[in-house]
């Protein structure tokens, strides 16, 4: 399997699950997926054994703040506008392709509930995934005529780093988004993306839309107490 991100530190840990767990081999390298000219000499410079990708999963992507358009730091939306829609856009720029040249492959991209209903003081981030949406749609409709596969898989609220990167680190805030309710776990996305890319050849999952059984959408919790 091979993964990147930006920490190195956890992609040695990662390479290290990922054998425990059985995968045949584990290559990784240091990526941030918002940087166009990185993303191309990275994917162009893969060793050869590790060129030609069957699955993509398109997982990069953050939020940060909460906070009125009109108030908000327009720093805030660079940081997402590109890593979740212009670091999706070049990665998959630079692997559909040999998908495309070798007959197979597979596009997952990381959705959100956040996509199809706006929530308060969320405008850039829902906006960024509804792009993630239409985007996925697109690439769908750019490969009919060819094997490749495209799916989004959009998930509500689910128990990462995500929050306490939106909040900036602060942790308190953080654990409040998940307070009194039971929240997906990572493993639970993991899962709707392997069932995905498990099925034949011939079956294309559009869009696996999941939450816990506390949600019912952007803004619709069940709290306990
Ligand atoms: C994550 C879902 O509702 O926390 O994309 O923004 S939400």
């Amino acid at each position: 399997m091979l993964v990147c991100a930006r920490r190195e530190e956890r992609l040695l840990e990662l390479d290290a699950e990922l054998k425990a767990a059985g995968a045949a081999d584990a290559h990784h390298f240091l990526l941030d997926v918002s940087k166009r000219s990185e993303v191309e000499a990275a994917i162009a410079g893969l060793p050869a054994e590790w060129a030609e990708i069957d699955v993509l999963v398109n997982n990069a992507g953050l939020s940060r703040g909460l906070a009125k358009v009109y108030e908000d730091d327009p720093d805030n939306w660079e940081e997402m506008i590109d890593t979740n829609i212009k670091g999706l856009l070049y990665v998959t720029r630079q692997v559909v392709p040999g998908m495309v040249a070798r007959g197979r492959g597979h596009v997952i991209n990381m959705g959100s509930t956040a996509g199809y209903i706006t929530y308060a003081n969320g405008a850039v981030y829902c906006a960024t995934k509804a792009a993630e949406k239409a985007i996925s749609e697109g690439l769908k409709i750019d490969l009919m005529g060819t094997p490749v596969r495209v799916t989004s898989v959009d998930p509500g609220m689910v128990e990462t780093e995500f929050s306490a990167v939106r909040f900036r680190g602060d942790e308190a805030k953080a654990a409040k988004i998940y307070e009194n309710i039971t929240p997906l776990q990572p493993e639970d996305i993991a899962d709707a993306i392997v069932w995905a890319a498990g099925r034949p050849a011939h079956v294309n999952i559009h869009t696996i839309l999941l939450t816990t059984i506390d949600q019912a959408n952007s803004f619709t919790f069940s709290r306990r107490g």
